[in-house]
């Protein structure tokens, strides 16, 4: 279907079509149809827009990336569906690893979102050569098993639409967490080191842009973040626009 720009809602039905089209091109799971609804619940309550929070989490999270000794950037089903391209050149700015870790793992899945993420300039994948395969301690689900080049010896792991039990076995292994989730009271958002509270459509480019302008070689040395409270501002933005919406 052709969705005219000037339609009210054209951003929000794109992204639903890229979404779809990666289902169809099985990237994408049936429950990551699912996962994106929620994520849209949430974006309407954040306004569709990126808020000042978000603008400073990415701001952490670039700085977190061009520090990193080996950052590393996990890509899921819907990540690879919307993102392709960000995350491609999110990896060329910050010289992270890109791997694939599915929830609903399979050896078809994998390798279909490998493909597509080297169709989108990707020259290197990690995550689905059973030769380098990992565990992650403490960890139930198909999303322990990573690579022993990527993720096992990651410093710093960009997850981005996760689940929660995940976000803690990384942190408990040592990594340092970053995150999107539109949802700032999950589990994930509530225990990530750096949570990015917006659509990744619109997050990982402005986090691409963001690393473009923070160079590596001149860091803010003690640069400070406070994800809680940054967090904390987030629910308050989404408490009012609810208050708003109540009186009008
Ligand atoms: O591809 P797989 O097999 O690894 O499966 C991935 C899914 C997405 C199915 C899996 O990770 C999942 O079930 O995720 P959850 O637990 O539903 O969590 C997704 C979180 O991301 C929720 O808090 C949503 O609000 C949020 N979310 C969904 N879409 C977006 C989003 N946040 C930012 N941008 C989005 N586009």
């Amino acid at each position: 279907m052709l969705i005219p720009r000037s339609h009210p809602r054209a951003a929000s039905l794109h992204i639903r079509e890229k979404l779809v089209s990666g289902y169809r091109k099985g990237l994408v799971v049936e429950e990551g149809l699912l996962a994106h609804g929620r994520g849209e619940m949430f974006d309407y309550l954040v306004g569709e827009k990126t808020l000042k929070t978000s603008h400073a989490a990415i701001k952490a999270a670039a700085h977190m990336l061009l520090s990193a000794k080996h950052p590393v950037i996990s890509v899921n089903g819907n990540m690879a569906a919307l993102c392709a391209r960000e995350i491609v050149r999110l990896a060329q700015v910050t010289g992270a690893e890109i791997e694939v870790n599915l929830f609903y793992a399979s050896k078809k899945r994998k390798k279909a979102i490998a493909n597509f993420l080297k169709k989108n300039g990707a020259r290197k994948v990690l995550g689905f050569d059973a030769k380098f395969s990992q565990k992650i301690p403490r960890l139930d689900s198909a999303r322990r098993v990573v690579d022993e080049r990527g993720m096992f010896i990651a410093d710093v792991v960009l997850v981005p639409l996760e689940d929660g039990d995940r976000t803690i076995a990384l942190k408990k292994f040592g990594k340092k967490v970053i995150t999107f989730d539109l949802n700032p009271m999950s589990r994930t958002a509530q225990t990530a080191d750096i949570t990015i509270v917006d659509n990744v459509t619109r997050g990982m480019e402005l986090l691409v842009e963001t690393c473009k302008k923070m160079k590596k070689s001149s860091l803010e040395k003690n640069f400070k973040f406070d994800n809680k409270k940054n967090l904390n501002q987030s629910i308050l933005t989404i408490k009012n626009n609810l208050g708003r919406l109540s009186h009008a």
